[in-house]
């Protein structure tokens, strides 16, 4: 099983679009682990983002992950990192497909609505910057208990 975490960016806080994108998460089958709200502080910003500390828009994407609460999550199942990606659809909107995240609920790069890691390296490591050990709630979904 493998573990990713997802952030419900600020604008899709502000768009009440939490519910959908939790929804489309649940539906597809995968396991919420962890569940948070609030803002993100800026030294976990900065350290969540580093390798795009060179980057021109590194300051506007600083603005905008802190500049609202966001839903950080720990999403668990088979292949969840790469299902999550798809779900999440591309960067830039404009070449984000109908039927993703991105595709159906953003225009713009700098408010695209969602993050989900992209490795299983990345995603260790973006675990351990948004959540402590106990905060990740190990238990079972009913459809993966055999009853008999
Ligand atoms: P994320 O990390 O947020 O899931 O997005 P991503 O992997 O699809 O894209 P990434 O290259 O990691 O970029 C991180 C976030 O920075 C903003 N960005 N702005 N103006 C630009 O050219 C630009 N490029 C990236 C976006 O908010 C992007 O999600
Ligand atoms: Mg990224």
């Amino acid at each position: 099983m493998e573990q990713t975490y997802i952030m419900i960016k600020p604008d899709a806080v502000q768009r009440g679009l939490i519910g959908e994108i939790v929804a489309r998460i649940e539906k597809r089958g995968l396991k919420i682990s962890a569940m948070k709200m609030g803002f993100m502080e800026e030294d976990k910003a900065k350290e969540h983002y580093k390798e795009h500390v060179e980057r021109p828009f590194f300051g506007a994407l600083m603005e905008y992950v802190t500049s609202g609460p966001c839903v950080s999550m720990v999403v668990e199942g088979k292949d969840a990192i790469s299902i999550m990606r798809k779900m999440n659809g591309a960067t830039n909107p404009v070449d984000a497909l109908p039927g993703t995240i991105r595709g159906d609920f953003a225009i713009e790069t700098g408010r695209n609505v969602v993050h989900a890691s992209d490795s299983p390296e990345a995603a260790k490591r973006e675990i351990a910057i948004h959540f402590s050990e106990s905060e990740i709630v190990d238990y079972a979904k009913i459809d993966e208990v055999c009853l008999y």
